[in-house]
């Protein structure tokens, strides 16, 4: 990578650190292995899928040695990694059912159903019988028609029908609703082998059902039951970045996507007996913290403290301060296996589905959930002596996160009166000039967190209003862009609708699985009215600035066949083939509302985010966006109504305060 590596002052440290004492991480192996031109689609595309190659594409009008073309490869590539991130998000949510289940049959004392409400509405949802049946009973219902979606072989995957009415038909005429949400990764996996589906737009229409199935399928689920198990979020202040480290406590991450084992962590960190081992080993006490997506789900619901996003994993236990750093599934660096050997640090994997030699392997089981937990924390207490000098960055920001579809629905009237009226009123009178969904990793070939950061300042300095997830959400947390306070800097309009309800320009929805909280979000702005009647209709769209992962092209595949303008950052996996290009771009605008364009430069991708959400406004006939017609009321008007001298005021009038001093 050229230029600097993080914007992140706690990185830079710990990187100044790296280079004192010769360590490797991704940022520094990111400088001497660049990635493969013909396998990035950068210069030419690469197949694999059988023996006869990897066959290599550089040339005009070249084919692979059973004549497979450049756009056909590029699909199957493309496809396939749909299906990878896809399959992840899923898996996921399959794993929560299996739980809701065990907790619905009373196998696992240790979880309770602690959001009703959440239950009944997502039973609703699932078309579900509740009167008079007892909760478990519904539970136990809602576990296993969860489970039955992952399997279901014909008809519709049960959540389709939450989407607004128009853009259900638009998948039922395309023929892209999913059946079931394994039949559609499966089916991705069998047309990309060698030899079958060998038109490259009919493989990607099936990229568009496949990430659907993600999306409306195991991803809302996955969203869906942790809320029930764990609770609904609501607004909560949290702290981020390193600095969020102790000093003299215990130090436990927990790094991956699982809210399961991580809540019972929490747990147990707060049982008296365990305050007192690690009192007895020296310690104050014990910290719990989080990294990726783990993080963004104890923080969502318990405000524990988040000390990085993905690029930040490494650097955390360079801190030399983690007794152990408890991780579960997705996006763990390989490389932190001998990097907690260098250090003091138990790595500790937990779940059946990934093992990193080197690392220790204490198998999760939901049914003796807190006795596993126990035994964790306890083992990294006994760590503790074993630390030696740490060397933790003095770098903290705070932000406010949790905010759910529910929150927002709230947040806009109340219990009674709650809905999406004034969000949608805002944005048709142009004080709000539209919405962006700013998601996704960071990645090692660009600065980490600049990109995110920067596209969210602009953003909100054009009045739009900005929700974010994962770690896009994690990069702005630690620049105090969650806060209320950076309605400071965003523009007029939105600012006036911030200190209305009281919310930041930016909000944090939660993790990457929880994309679905914005899908919904979405619906009810669709169906609320005045916006036109679908996703496409709204001034809106989905960026991804830091992306890397293939879950993050799953999520930007869903959003696309939702209707919704999505651009990512960094690098073009289509770059060199425009046709294709234009396939997921103009092709896929055509079917379904909404395209997938790859735009490496964060000032091209507001330009193109803002100019998208003006044409939108223009379509539906809204008023010309004019970012000073507002701004004449609020706290500011009252600031500076405060600072004209009372001679000057119109007929005088003074405050209370004014008054009162008299
Ligand atoms: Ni999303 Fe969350 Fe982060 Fe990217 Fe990985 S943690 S699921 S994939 S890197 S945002």
């Amino acid at each position: 990578m050229e230029g600097k590596a993080s914007i992140d002052p706690a990185v830079a440290c710990m990187l100044e650190y790296c280079e004192a004492e010769g360590i490797s991480t991704s940022l520094l192996r990111a400088e001497d292995m660049k990635p493969c031109p013909i396998g990035s689609g950068k210069s030419g595309i690469c197949c694999k899928v059988c023996a006869m190659g990897p066959c290599r594409l550089t040339k005009p009008d070249q084919v692979g040695l059973c004549g497979a073309t450049a756009d056909v490869i590029m699909a199957r590539n493309l496809a396939r990694s749909i299906a990878a991130g896809a399959a992840a998000h899923s898996d996921h949510g399959r794993d929560l059912a299996f739980t809701l289940l065990a907790v619905a049959k009373g196998e696992t004392p240790d979880y309770r159903i602690r959001d009703t409400q959440k239950l009944m509405s997502v039973a609703q949802l699932l078309g579900i019988h509740t009167d008079g049946r007892q909760i478990n009973q519904i539970a136990e219902e809602v576990a296993n028609r969860a489970l039955s979606a992952f399997g279901q072989q014909r008809g519709e995957i049960p959540y389709i029908s939450r989407a607004p009415r128009k853009r259900q038909e638009i998948w039922r005429k395309l023929g892209i609703v999913p059946r079931g949400i394994d039949r559609e990764v499966v089916e991705t996996l069998h047309r990309t082998h060698m030899g079958n589906d060998q038109d490259a737009e009919h493989i990607m229409r099936h990229a568009l059902r496949t990430a659907l199935a993600d999306g409306w399928g195991g991803s809302m689920l996955g969203t869906d039951i942790s809320d029930i198990l764990f609770g609904t979020p609501t607004p909560i202040l949290a702290r981020s970045n390193l600095g969020a480290l102790s000093k003299d406590e215990v130090n436990i991450v927990v790094h991956g996507h699982e809210p399961t084992l991580s809540e019972m962590i929490l747990t147990a960190v707060t049982m008296p007996e365990m305050i007192e081992y690690a009192k007895s080993k020296g310690a104050r006490g014990i910290n719990l913290t989080g990294i990726c997506c783990t993080a963004n789900e104890l923080l969502m619901r318990q405000g524990i403290a988040t000390i990085g996003n993905f690029l930040s994993q490494e650097l955390a236990l360079m801190t030399g301060s983690i007794e152990a750093m408890v991780v579960d599934i997705q996006c763990i660096m390989e490389a932190l296996a001998p990097l907690a050997n260098r250090f003091h640090t138990h790595l500790i994997t937990t779940s059946p589905k990934a093992k990193i030699k080197g690392a220790k392997h204490i198998e999760f089981d939901e049914h003796h959930a807190l006795d596993i937990a126990k035994e964790i924390v306890r083992m990294a207490i006994d760590n503790y002596p074993n630390r030696r000098q740490t060397n933790i960055p003095n770098v903290l920001d705070n932000m406010v996160a949790g905010f759910s579809h529910e929150y927002i629905n709230y947040m806009q009237g109340g219990l009674f009166r709650g809905s999406f009226r004034p969000l949608n009123d805002a944005i048709i009178a142009g004080r709000i000039r539209g919405a962006a969904g700013v998601v996704g990793c960071n990645n090692a070939r660009i600065c980490q967190d600049q990109a995110h950061t920067s596209v969210v300042r602009e953003l909100i300095k054009n009045d739009v209003l900005v929700v974010m997830t994962g770690c896009g959400a994690i990069a702005c947390s630690k620049f105090g862009l969650l806060l209320p306070e950076m309605m400071e800097h965003a523009g007029k309009g939105l600012r006036e609708v911030c200190e209305a309800i009281g919310i930041p320009p930016v909000l944090h929805m939660g993790s990457c699985v929880d994309n679905t909280r914005i899908l919904t979000v979405l619906t009810q702005m669709a169906n609320e009215g005045g916006l036109g009647e679908d996703i496409a209709d709204l001034p809106g769209v989905g960026i991804a600035p830091e992306w890397m992962s293939e879950k993050a092209l799953s999520i930007g595949t869903y959003f696309v066949a939702s209707g919704v303008y999505t651009i990512f950052g960094v690098t073009s996996p289509v770059a060199s083939n425009p046709e294709f290009a234009e396939l997921i771009s103009k092709g896929w605008e055509a079917q379904v509302g909404g395209k997938l364009e790859f735009e490496p430069d964060p000032a091209k991708i507001v330009e193109k985010a803002l100019a998208h959400i003006d044409a939108k406004r223009t379509a539906l006939g809204l008023v010309e966006y004019d970012p000073d017609r507002f701004g004449q009321s609020g706290d500011r008007n009252i600031e500076e109504w405060l600072e004209t001298p009372v001679e000057a005021r119109p007929g005088g009038a003074r405050s209370l305060a004014e008054i009162e001093a008299d």
